[in-house]
């Protein structure tokens, strides 16, 4: 530790902390843009400058290191003139259409020029002007808008290990763009959104798809049904005035119906499907030599990633679709033939913490059902801008039940949205199928939290079975090169594309950062524990969906209906 002085407040922090990380560790508000506690410093923006007894000129708290005896003076005279300039600098050159931005009210450099007293713009020069790279279906570029702040390439980079972005062109042309500033279709991405998420201004968001289920919601020859992804209800609070984590399931299915939606249904029905599906298959791939070690396929952002980066490892892949599609394909099948309506005339909606779900819609093998099995996809902050645009006082609204039958679920549907999850869920099915008895616990801790890669050994009836859970793709990329060497020995893997898994996902509310996954995943485990059935083969609908209509896992209609194929 070392004791320097903030502001005349005498203060002991770690001797390698910057001075950044010093005065917010003491409640010294120090306002920043290229700063992001999970991200490499940078230095770029200058906003962060402070007085350092000493030093020549102000200097940069967030890659200043500290240094016993240390004197530093975040506002004086000189400190706060220096960042109004720099702010003023950035105004100059952005354009001024805060009102109908999608990130109003919600900006980063919007709040910094509020809290800083800008009123007006002393600068009137040249304003760049790029065209907007929107040819994909998740995200929206608008390179305008972008402050050159570099954390969008640190967490395609660092986060990702994906690469996507870099610093193009120099001086006043310098943008930040894929290579060549091609559109993100022609280059790796995988849509994760999670440089959207780290984006502080408008230059990177979701593709908005609200119109078009406005839309539809207003045709009455239409039946719109929705489903809601596990780590949806434990977000969407947050971008509606309410508190980290908050459980707000049974008012965002109060709310859908007031927007209009004729069934609301739940993703956590199809994710208890998916361990039927990839239980089974797991199973049978351990009981027939099939390829080992299996990986999870739900996360669209993680399948697009090894298509792209390992396309040689593709057979590991289960071949279950997400719980998203799977609902999808249901919607306009099995649901339409029990109420008797005209697939057409179903609009399948479905509400997603993940910009890469909007991409795996459109996938040209998401038609089981003859139809595009899911129409629509909109992140957790579209539902929330759709909610505040229809006047909807969303903390004052009763709790209400999804409806049945595509609305019922467990508690292993719901940890889904939780790094980890999706394996836990997976080893209470197939724990008790293969030994037909009841596990004495449910609950695997060694598969929870938010470790990069989690190992575990888990006895299933007379064979140990080795598994891993790895959440980021820099971190799956690890495991993947393990597997490229031989090296990895185990059995099952899950990946999920995002820090935290689906909790921390790219079309989640802003900010995302590692005290509201922490809090969120919290919410996750509450709402399984709170579940009255906790295993997905004890799902009383999913049993009636299999004795009724779909056969057995993995049998004929399950193949056609649920599971895909990839795309090397
Ligand atoms: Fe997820 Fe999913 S858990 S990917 O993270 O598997 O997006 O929440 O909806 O499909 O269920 C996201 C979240 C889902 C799917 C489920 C899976």
């Amino acid at each position: 530790m070392v004791n320097i002085t903030i502001d005349g407040q005498k203060v002991q922090v770690p001797k390698n902390a910057t001075v950044l990380e010093a005065a917010r560790s003491c409640g010294v508000k120090i306002p920043s843009l290229c700063y992001h506690p999970e991200l490499r410093p940078e230095g770029a923006c200058r906003v962060c400058m402070v007085e350092v007894e000493g030093a020549r000129t102000l200097v940069a708290s967030c890659v200043y290191p500290v240094s016993e005896g240390m004197v530093v003076r975040t506002n004086t005279p000189a400190v706060r003139q220096a960042r109004k300039l720099v702010v003023e600098l950035l105004l100059a050159n952005h354009p001024q259409d805060c009102l109908s931005c999608q990130r109003n009210l919600n900006c980063e450099l919007q709040t910094i020029a509020a809290d800083l007293g800008i009123r007006k713009i002393r600068f009137d020069g040249e304003k760049k002007s790029y065209p907007l790279d929107a040819d994909n279906p998740s995200l929206v570029r608008d390179p305008s808008k972008c402050i050159l702040c570099g954390r969008c390439i640190r967490a395609c980079s660092e986060r990702q290990g994906v690469h996507v972005y870099s610093f193009v062109n120099r001086g006043f042309n310098t943008t930040v763009a894929p290579a060549f500033n091609q559109g993100l279709h022609q280059v790796a991405c995988t849509y994760c959104g999670q440089c959207a998420s780290v984006c502080p201004t408008g230059a990177i968001v979701e593709k908005d798809d609200t119109a078009a289920v406005w839309q539809a919601l207003s045709d009455p020859a239409k039946h719109v049904v929705v489903q809601t992804a596990p780590a949806v209800r434990v977000a969407l609070g947050e971008a509606l005035g309410m508190g980290t984590g908050s459980i707000v399931t049974g008012k965002m299915v109060a709310a859908l119906r007031r927007l209009g939606f004729d069934k609301v249904f739940d993703t956590d029905f199809t994710a208890d499907l998916t361990i039927m599906e990839e239980g089974s298959e797991f199973l049978d791939r351990l009981a027939k030599g099939g390829k080992l070690p299996m990986i999870t396929s739900c996360s669209p952002g993680w399948v697009n990633f090894i298509e792209l980066m390992y396309p040689d490892l593709l057979d590991h892949l289960s071949t279950a679709k997400s719980p998203q599609q799977m609902f999808g394909a249901l919607a306009k099948t099995y649901y339409a033939e029990r109420v008797g309506i005209d697939p057409k005339d179903i609009v399948s909606v479905s509400i997603m913490p993940c910009t890469a779900k909007k991409a795996e819609a459109v996938r040209p093998e998401m038609r089981a059902s003859g139809y595009q099995d899911v129409d629509y996809v909109l992140t957790t902050r579209e539902l929330a801008r759709m909610i505040r645009e229809a006047g909807i006082d969303f903390a004052g609204l009763p709790e209400e039940e999804y409806d049945a039958p595509l609305g019922i679920s467990t508690g292993a549907g719901v940890i889904f949205g939780a790094t980890g999850g999706v394996m836990e869920a997976a080893l209470r099915t197939v724990a008790e199928l293969v030994t037909g008895k009841e596990l004495e616990c449910i609950d695997f801790h060694n598969v929870r939290g938010l470790t990069g890669i989690k190992e575990a050994e888990v006895p299933v009836g007379d064979m140990t079975v080795k598994v891993a859970v790895a959440h980021t793709l820099a971190n799956a990329r690890m495991l993947l090169d393990q597997i490229r060497r031989g090296e990895a020995d185990y059995h099952f893997i899950e990946i999920m594309a995002c820090p935290g898994g689906c909790i921390g996902g790219g079309g989640q509310p802003i900010p995302t950062c590692a005290e509201v996954r922490q809090q969120r995943i919290k919410s996750i485990y509450e709402c399984d524990s709170c579940s009255q059935f906790r295993k997905s083969h004890e799902n009383p609908a999913i049993k009636e969906l299999y004795e009724t209509w779909l056969g057995t896992p993995l049998g004929e209609k399950s193949h056609r209906l649920l599971h895909t194929h990839y795309h090397p």
